[in-house]
């Protein structure tokens, strides 16, 4: 039986993109690269240093920068991101999250983090769900980012349980791939027809039963 559910952050608990864009777009219109939100869409659940990468090319620019430079641009957009969603409280947590967080706490499963994101941590405080959570993926302590299973294997390695006892919640494409790749079950968030390689989709986190999965 299941023991461990893995949540994707940004697009599953929360929306963060809004924030990502807005700070990555003010990074953009400095260096003369117009971006917008259906660009937006490619630079869901990639790494900060993958998305600006992307950025770089969109604007042919990938090669006008050394690699200090890019740092410098990456941490630019983070403290900016970073003061961005300082203003996120529990309200900004999707509906019917709690109660499913209930749910699996009920039936002794784990709740884990799973997010590309570096400010995990910070949103798990600010959105109020820390007691729930029993593990945050530092995507810094994996070597690739998904499309790649490194994420969601660290979790369940990390609490000791077989990745085929694990559940994996995703929004993103590249996300419900490496659920698949990292053998688990993939509950995908959003459309079917996008998602096509999760097991199950829902439109909406609330909409998730936890006795289908079950
Ligand atoms: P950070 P997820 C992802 O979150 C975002 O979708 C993506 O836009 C962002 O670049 C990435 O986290 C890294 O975030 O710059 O905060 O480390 O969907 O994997 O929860
Ligand atoms: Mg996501």
């Amino acid at each position: 039986q299941y023991k461990c559910f893995i949540f994707d952050m940004d697009g599953v608990i929360t929306e963060t993109s809004e924030q990502h864009y807005q700070a990555w777009k003010q990074c953009a219109d400095e260096l003369g690269i117009d971006i917008d939100r259906t660009f937006n869409e490619k630079l869901k659940g990639v790494s900060r240093m993958d998305s600006l990468e992307r950025i770089l090319a969109y604007g042919n620019r990938s090669h006008d920068f050394t690699a200090e430079e890019k740092a410098e641009l990456a941490y630019k957009k983070n403290e900016n991101y970073k003061e961005m969603i300082l203003k996120c409280t529990e309200d900004d947590l999707f509906e019917g999250v709690k109660e499913l967080f209930e749910g699996l706490k009920e039936k002794g499963i784990k709740i884990a983090i799973g997010s590309a994101s570096k400010n995990a941590p910070t949103l798990v405080n600010l959105l109020g769900i820390k007691d729930y959570i029993d593990y945050i993926v530092d995507p810094a302590s994996v070597e690739k980012g998904k499309p790649a299973p490194d994420i969601f294997l660290k979790a369940a390695h990390d609490l000791g349980i077989d990745p085929s006892a694990c559940v994996g919640v995703e929004d993103a494409e590249a996300g419900v791939e490496a659920i698949k790749s990292a053998g688990m079950l993939a509950v995908g968030i959003g459309e079917a027809s996008v998602l096509h390689q999760a097991d199950m989709v829902y439109a909406h986190t609330k909409d998730i039963q936890l006795a289908d999965i079950l």
